[in-house]
């Protein structure tokens, strides 16, 4: 078990209330934003194409993005307003298919979308598109971001600086990188007590259009100073990070995937390293779990999906809300995933 017990996780997770937040159509991934007071949702659009399951996410057809904003004061209760279609992939010059989880970051009064797609050859890049307002429409750069690769965008902001992290293993590609250079080799994994594969982030350009710099690994410890490892898939990295700031500390967080769960791990700064803490979100019914954490009318808020109003068809998610809480140490209470 690579020194992973199950003391690590709580046994008796928190059984929050939660939302199901926008019954009319299934969405995913949310990633939340709080812009002038408003708080802003932009998710992955689910929708039914009929392609068989695989491990490369071949039935995450994804084709467009909306955006829904919160018109109220209070996730659990207040209307959600669907803004529609904000950017739509045939307007994506470069993109071949799938639209996986974005992330919008705000600069100068400019809304900059950031989404994963595969290009014409299959493989996952990231693509910037720019709008003056949070509901768009957003219009696309004509090609994807340099040396962007894999999937999975979180950008964080902090003393105006933007980090953007991202990754994800299995269809997510990240495999088959190293040192940010594509292996010859196509998908390589390293062995169960090797280090597990990194996720990545790297500071954005000043212009919010390109990386300045090289993606740095981002490097998850135990209690002892050590990496987790590629076997210790209760704990280790595998795709959907998010970054949020609690008292001073980073938290990154992410899924586990094939195990499910929402975990997290707390830094000093936000390239890390970081050290991992324990279990955000139990597994929830389907076999994605994403999530995006964020303050809002003086509580702190889960955002993520499940798929239980499709009858479990993982592809189709929708999307809920759970207040979130910590402790007074600064660790965060496990919440139930099948509430
Ligand atoms: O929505 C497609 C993929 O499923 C996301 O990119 C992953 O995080 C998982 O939620």
């Amino acid at each position: 078990m690579n020194g992973w017990t199950r003391s690590t996780v709580k046994s008796n997770p928190e059984h929050n209330m939660k939302r199901y937040l926008f019954p009319a159509d299934y969405m995913a991934d949310p990633s939340v934003h709080v812009f002038d007071g408003k708080l802003y949702i932009y998710p992955s659009h689910d929708r039914e194409s009929g392609i068989p399951e695989d491990d490369f996410g071949s039935h995450f057809d994804m084709k467009d993005y909306h955006m829904l904003s919160l018109e109220g004061p209070d996730p659990m209760s207040s209307p959600i307003k669907d803004h529609g279609i904000i950017l739509r992939l045939e307007d994506i010059p470069w993109a071949g298919r799938q639209l996986w989880d974005c992330d919008v970051a705000r600069k100068n009064g400019k809304y900059y979308l950031y989404f994963p797609a595969k290009d014409k050859t299959d493989i996952f890049r990231f693509g910037v598109a720019v709008s003056d307002k949070p509901e768009g429409p957003f219009v696309p750069q004509p090609a994807p971001m340099m040396g962007s690769y894999s999937i999975d965008v979180c950008v964080f902001e902090d003393d105006g600086r933007h980090y953007f992290y991202f990754g994800g293993i299995w269809g997510g590609q990240l495999q088959r990188y190293r040192d940010n250079k594509a292996l010859d080799t196509g998908s390589t994994f390293p062995a169960d007590d090797e280090p597990a594969i990194p996720p990545r982030v790297a500071l954005l350009r000043d212009d919010m259009l390109e990386f300045a710099e090289a993606p740095r690994p981002l490097v998850i410890l135990d209690r002892d100073g050590q990496p987790l490892k590629a076997g210790d898939n209760q704990r280790r990295f595998f795709e959907a990070s998010w970054m949020h700031k609690y008292n001073g500390k980073y938290y990154y967080s992410y899924s586990t995937g094939d195990t499910h769960r929402l975990c997290y791990a707390i830094g000093d700064n936000p390239y890390g390293p970081f050290v991992y803490q324990g279990v955000i979100l139990t597994p929830v019914v389907g076999w994605t779990t994403h999530h995006s954490i964020v303050e809002y009318g003086g509580k702190w808020w889960l955002f993520h999906h499940d798929s239980v109003p499709s009858g479990g068809r993982t592809w189709l998610r929708s999307l809920k809300v759970c207040e979130l809480n910590y402790n007074r140490d600064g660790t965060i209470r496990t919440v139930d995933g099948l509430d």
